[in-house]
């Protein structure tokens, strides 16, 4: 990992935000719209003065839902030009299975089999307006996939369902040839009490039972496992390792509150650093959505501000983990207590290597006389990141 020069946001860095993120209007449920309308074109715009590189979409955030077959052909080959003469590319398209009140039931869970085939029909719209803008991650979230009470369906009912739309909606992408991957993503609850699927290790764990497990992967996103109160690197360390992190949804939210969506970092800097310290040391080189939006209080300037706030964080946490792995103390720590002493190999099962470890004697004592310096550790981490060292 090299230091970065300047916090400015280059290609490279694959910062990407959603038309939805920036173009947030502030309503919620206690107050109404304090931004004006941005047309998606004017949206793109903007991410390219900010210093974006990519631009996110629900289907319905470029196209309204009842548009006629000419007027969606005409919005996206605008869309698409809007993104070409501003540098930016598209690479996740998703679907709204949550705004229109057809999804109050859910989506792919629904229990009026016609909901169901609708919101399968729509996905296949929405990869085809994400095929058309060159977009090879479909990010499924299902926001009303679940439930108020669990009177109205078996749960594992409900599991069935999402694994037969999902093996169709591959097989669609494979039929038209689209090279589409998908990017699950969970949420414990909100806008239902509960919904299906709510960690990111529930996908992890669903995806194998897929008829084709290769083109599905997870979009972790970080507030979403801070409202559970869970640690999100572990989760993406996990998603990681098992090959699946296709996409990542990052942002900020304080555990236990109500869905906040905060500008990335502007709540737990430290989760923040060691989630960016995990995504650098282990290149990962898909794109970092910020899935926030900017404080109620702002304007379209402060829109700005707060998008490239959430990028200038990103890559300053990025020179700190730099700086963090290059520290002489903190290496020298990590060397200490990583060292492996007289430790019996485990590796391989073996019968023979399972009777000598049966035999082995452990010292204990002199075990436990190895110093974990966690303490010291731990505050060269705050003082590096305070900028004291
Ligand atoms: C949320 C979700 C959404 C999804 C988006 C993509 O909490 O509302 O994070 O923003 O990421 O709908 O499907
Ligand atoms: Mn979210
Ligand atoms: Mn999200």
């Amino acid at each position: 990992m090299t230091r970065a020069k300047d916090y400015q946001p280059r290609p490279e860095d694959k910062f990407s935000f959603g038309l939805w993120t920036v173009g947030n209007r502030g309503r919620d449920p206690f107050g109404d719209f304090v931004r004006p309308v941005m047309a998606p074109n004017d949206i793109v715009a903007m991410l390219a003065e900010v210093g974006a590189w990519g631009v996110n979409l629900h289907d319905n955030d470029l196209v309204p839902i009842d548009a006629s077959a000419a007027e969606r052909d005409s919005i996206v080959r605008s869309f698409k030009k809007a993104c070409e003469a501003n540098g930016l590319v598209v690479p996740m398209v998703t679907v709204s299975l949550f705004f229109h009140p057809i999804f109050r039931d859910g989506a792919f869970t629904a229990n009026d089999p016609e909901v169901r085939a609708y919101a399968v029909q729509k996905t296949m719209r929405a990869m085809d307006i994400g095929a058309e803008l060159g977009a090879k991650i479909f990010v499924l979230w299902g926001g009303r996939e679940g439930v108020e009470t669990d009177a109205c369906r078996p749960a594992e009912e409900a599991v069935k369902r999402l694994r037969e739309a999902i093996n169709y909606l591959c097989r669609y992408s494979l039929d038209r040839g689209y090279g589409m991957k998908f990017a699950l993503e969970a949420k414990p609850n909100e806008p239902r009490a509960d919904i299906y699927m709510s960690t990111t290790g529930s996908y992890l764990g669903f995806i194998p039972t897929l008829d084709h497990p290769e083109m599905a992967g997870v979009n972790p996103e970080m507030a979403h496992e801070h409202m559970s109160g869970l640690n999100f690197m572990h989760a993406v360390a996990q998603a990681w390792e098992a090959g699946k992190l296709f996409h990542i949804d990052l942002n900020d939210q304080m555990p236990g509150r109500y869905d906040q969506d905060l500008r990335f970092g502007s709540a737990n800097l430290k989760a923040a650093f060691w989630l960016v310290k995990f995504l650098e040391d282990v290149h990962y080189d898909g794109p970092r959505h910020f899935d926030a939006h900017a404080y109620r209080t702002e304007d379209y300037e402060g829109v700005k501000d707060f998008a490239r706030g959430c990028m200038r964080t990103y890559l300053i946490l990025k020179d700190k983990a730099c700086l963090w792995n290059h520290d002489r103390e903190i290496q020298g720590i990590l060397a200490e207590i990583s060292s492996d002493g007289n430790a019996p190999k485990i590796g391989k099962y073996s019968s023979e290597g399972a009777s000598r470890l049966l035999n082995h004697v452990f010292d204990k004592e002199k075990i436990l006389q190895k110093r974990l310096p966690y303490e010291r550790l731990d505050q060269l981490t705050v003082d590096l990141l305070l900028g004291v060292r």
